[in-house]
């Protein structure tokens, strides 16, 4: 008499995404042979951007160490846990490699968003490094966005030089606090980089931070109600559809990789590469 009430359950009824946890192996061949759909250009670019601490660097290190089969940290990632401000300055674009050797992609790290209006990386940065006019290794000036005279501008990017898919990496701990005026600033990007319909996905990272479930096993992920709930809010406050969210556990602190999380990990890729990749053929055919 008068027990305690079942708690609610944290799972839904059933997986709303169909996700097939077998196909790393076939993900992994089909990347490694993928060819480039422009002559000219060798290898395509993907910026990788996002709020500070987001967990860009690492996205970065967690596809290299999916296709290495063994932890990669080529892309310096913050592990003070402080994040105060952005701790890459730089921009780097990182070539994947697996254990075959090189693949035809580089994955750009750049610099943190962050609300305060002269801090981190200025829409301008992200805008312009998209469009390719900033060089490799330049160091971002919050208080000063790189502009047509400074000497690391490229004023005639080539096709190679530009990026064809934005992928913004939001932190799943934090989609409930975004900030009114890093919305502000993301919404310039993303509404100067649609007009030119480069494709954009989010990457919603640290999942095993907000769902005690998928911390435990990472294949809850689309079973998880937090993790459902989470991406809902990062549909609605960016205004992206569902289908272009994928929800993914960084490596960080372990020493071995994971199929299933290398998996989850790999089709995001997947998708990332070819919309990118169609982008390309579609701009080389005008
Ligand atoms: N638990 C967990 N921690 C993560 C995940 N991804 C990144 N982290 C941690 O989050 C912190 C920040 O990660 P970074 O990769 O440096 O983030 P960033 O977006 O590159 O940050 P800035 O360069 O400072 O803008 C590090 O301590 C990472 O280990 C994840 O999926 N799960
Ligand atoms: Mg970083």
């Amino acid at each position: 008499m008068g027990g305690k009430a079942a708690k609610p359950s944290q799972e839904l009824e059933k997986e709303w995404r169909n996700f097939d946890w077998g196909q790393k192996e076939e993900l992994k061949k089909r990347l490694e042979k993928f060819s480039v759909s422009h002559p000219n250009v060798k290898c395509i670019k993907i910026l990788v951007a996002g709020q500070i601490g987001a967990g860009k660097s690492s996205f970065i290190n967690s596809v290299n160490s999916t296709f290495q089969g063994r932890i990669t940290s080529a892309a310096v990632v913050d592990s003070s846990g402080v994040c105060s401000h952005s701790f890459t300055q730089q921009l780097k674009a990182h070539q994947v490699r697996s254990v075959k050797g090189d693949l035809p992609f580089y994955l750009t790290d750049i610099m943190g968003l962050e609300p305060e209006a002269l801090a981190g990386s200025q829409p301008e940065d992200v805008i312009k490094t998209i469009y390719g006019h900033v060089k490799d290794e330049y160091k971002f000036k919050p208080e000063d966005p790189i502009n047509d005279k400074s000497q690391d501008y490229i004023s005639d990017p080539s096709l190679s030089d530009k990026a064809f898919c934005m992928v913004y990496v939001v932190a799943a701990d934090t989609v409930q606090y975004m900030n009114e005026q890093l919305n502000e600033k993301l919404k310039i990007i993303r509404h100067r980089i649609r007009d030119s319909r480069i494709p954009q996905v989010i990457i919603m990272t640290k999942v095993d931070e907000v769902c005690p479930l998928v911390k435990e096993d990472i294949r809850k992920i689309y079973i998880s109600k937090k993790i459902k709930e989470k991406m809902q809010l990062c549909s609605d406050n960016i205004g992206v559809p569902m289908c272009s969210i994928f929800p993914v556990k960084n490596y960080c602190d372990e020493i071995n990789t994971d199929d299933n999380v290398d998996v989850l990990i790999l089709k995001a890729f997947d998708q990332i590469v070819n919309l990118a990749n169609d982008r390309l053929r579609e701009s080389a055919s005008k």
